[in-house]
């Protein structure tokens, strides 16, 4: 079989492809800000399969719709049950651009949302801004529908695409992600650096949330925090973990942020 006819297996049956979450937290405060979702495959016969071993067959398929449903589906299970548990954080999902082309895309997130009964603020749509130029059209009238719905969107691995600044006039979002390729760098990079530093004023200026990715080292989250970024997420905090993990977690993270406030 190959790997798309593998997938559409996969999507069939339960539990092959799951979500790792990592929480992002608010460097001011400790609290969680927000989970990302990055899914795993738990292939039968390949074993461990993340998004590069095959994501970018499935963006090129018919199947990109049933993938994209899936994984936001999982994602609104979870998020649906941190509800139930008094836990009020938002969850992202990694959206491929590929995706936003797709004009029934707003309505079956709005279904979905329905169905699990979780508030529209709750779901972050994590975007690159490589969404392809040529169909400007179309990814704005899907991203505006998602915005109308409530849903909120964020620029993912901001800096590295070819319209950064463009895009944000171009789409209203609300959080922006700096990649972690500039996070590694910030140390002994001045460029990096000052393209961290910039990218939070910008974000500032903008009233957008600005998270940084990828941050490992404590000289990292102390630099960051003195920019004046809202909040950061990688290895340093937590590595994505399973979800049976994340309640106790994040639980955790909001009773020690509240009892520094
Ligand atoms: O852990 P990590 O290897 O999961 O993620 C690698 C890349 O895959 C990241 O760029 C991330 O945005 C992307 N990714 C993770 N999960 C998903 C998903 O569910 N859908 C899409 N389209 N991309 C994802
Ligand atoms: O493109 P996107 O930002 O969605 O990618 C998220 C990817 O970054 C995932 O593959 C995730 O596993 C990975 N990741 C998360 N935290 C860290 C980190 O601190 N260091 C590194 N190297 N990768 C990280
Ligand atoms: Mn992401
Ligand atoms: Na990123």
């Amino acid at each position: 079989l190959t790997l798309l006819a593998e997938l559409r297996e996969a999507l069939a049956v339960e539990d092959q492809l799951q979500l790792a979450l990592q929480p992002a937290v608010d460097l001011a405060t400790g609290a969680p800000t927000g989970v990302e979702a990055l899914v795993r495959w738990l292939h039968p016969r390949r074993g461990l399969l993340t998004p590069a071993d095959f994501i970018g067959p499935v963006e090129h398929s018919e199947q990109l719709g049933a993938f994209t449903r899936y994984v936001l589906d999982k994602a609104l299970a979870v998020a649906a049950g941190w509800a139930r548990d008094g836990l009020d954080v938002p969850i992202s999902v990694n959206i491929s651009a590929r995706s936003l082309l797709d004009p029934r895309l707003p309505a079956e997130i709005a279904e979905a949302l329905r169905r699990h009964d979780v508030p529209p603020r709750r779901l972050v749509l994590e975007i690159t801004e490589t969404v392809m130029m040529s169909e400007l059209e179309v990814v704005d009238e899907v991203l505006g529908a998602l915005r109308a719905l409530g849903v909120q969107i964020a620029v993912d691995d901001f800096g590295t695409g070819f319209s950064s600044l463009t895009f944000l006039t171009r789409v209203p979002v609300d959080e922006v992600k700096v990649d972690r390729s500039f996070v590694i760098r910030m140390a002994d990079s001045p460029e990096a650096a000052a393209i961290v530093r910039t990218t939070v004023g910008l974000a500032h200026e903008l009233g957008l949330r600005v998270v940084a990715e990828g941050v490992e080292t404590a000289e990292q989250r102390i630099a960051l925090a003195e920019l004046g970024c809202t909040a950061a997420q990688g290895y340093h905090f937590f590595k994505p973990m399973p979800a049976d993990k994340i309640s106790a977690v994040l639980g955790s993270l909001l009773d020690s942020a509240t009892a520094n406030v």
